[in-house]
């Protein structure tokens, strides 16, 4: 059976946050059954986990000897297995990873920068001096994600793929401040994406998960 590593226990904040849910919501939707390898505190250090992933993060995927680190490469592997995820049709397919790869490649740098700050640094003067410069970056992106999303349901039109799955992860990063959310269409792209079963399931699954080792 498919495994997937979370942490045991995170902070309060991170809760609903750790990219485990990639993984996670990725299976929910192709309905592929998995199981969770939990990390202790410190077990992300160690040789036998680095040997798998070697910057100490979860999540990592793991079936029948494959091993796969980054959410992205998770989510397009699982993909490759479900139409829910990613188009059997050359064009729509290979649009369906532009739109996962933009995600975390040309917004969630730009969502992190401030995220950091806020989650980390908020009583730090360099913080409280770089803090509105990151901002106004990020909400550049974020302007020009909007308008390319127009009056579509999900980014290449009316059909959910894993870039939408991938998009909504890294736009949620930033659920703490009114930076996405002021964005009426970016607003209702959220909504429409984390209403979906499978998400509810997944963050179900992975904050289930604290509350048992609390
Ligand atoms: N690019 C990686 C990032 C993974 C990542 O940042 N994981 C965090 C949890 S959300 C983590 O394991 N942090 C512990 C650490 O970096 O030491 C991915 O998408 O899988």
């Amino acid at each position: 059976m498919i495994s997937i590593s979370a942490f045991k226990w995170v902070p309060e904040f991170a809760r609903g946050q750790v990219r485990d849910l990639r993984a996670r919501w990725a299976l929910e939707e192709a309905g592929l059954p998995y199981k969770t390898r939990l990390l202790e505190q410190g077990d992300q250090d160690k040789p036998e986990y680095r040997a798998l992933q070697p910057f100490g993060q979860v999540p990592i995927l793991e079936e029948d000897g494959l091993v796969l680190f980054e959410s992205g490469a998770i989510a397009l592997h699982i993909g490759e297995r479900s139409e829910a995820l990613l188009p059997k049709q050359a064009a729509a397919r290979a649009r369906a990873m532009q739109w996962l790869i933009a995600a975390l490649n040309s917004i969630e740098p730009f969502v992190m920068n401030v995220a950091l700050i806020d989650l980390f640094y908020a009583q730090q003067e360099w913080a409280k001096l770089r803090r509105p410069g990151a901002v106004e970056f990020v909400q550049r992106r974020l302007s020009a994600l909007s308008r390319s999303l127009g009056e579509k349901s999900f980014l290449d039109g009316d059909r959910f793929t894993a870039g939408d799955l991938m998009m909504t992860t890294v736009l949620r990063i930033l659920m703490h401040t009114d930076i996405v959310s002021s964005d009426p269409r970016l607003a209702a792209y959220i909504e429409r994406c984390t209403a979906r079963p499978a998400f509810k399931r997944a963050l179900d699954a992975q904050i289930g998960d604290f509350r048992k080792t609390a």
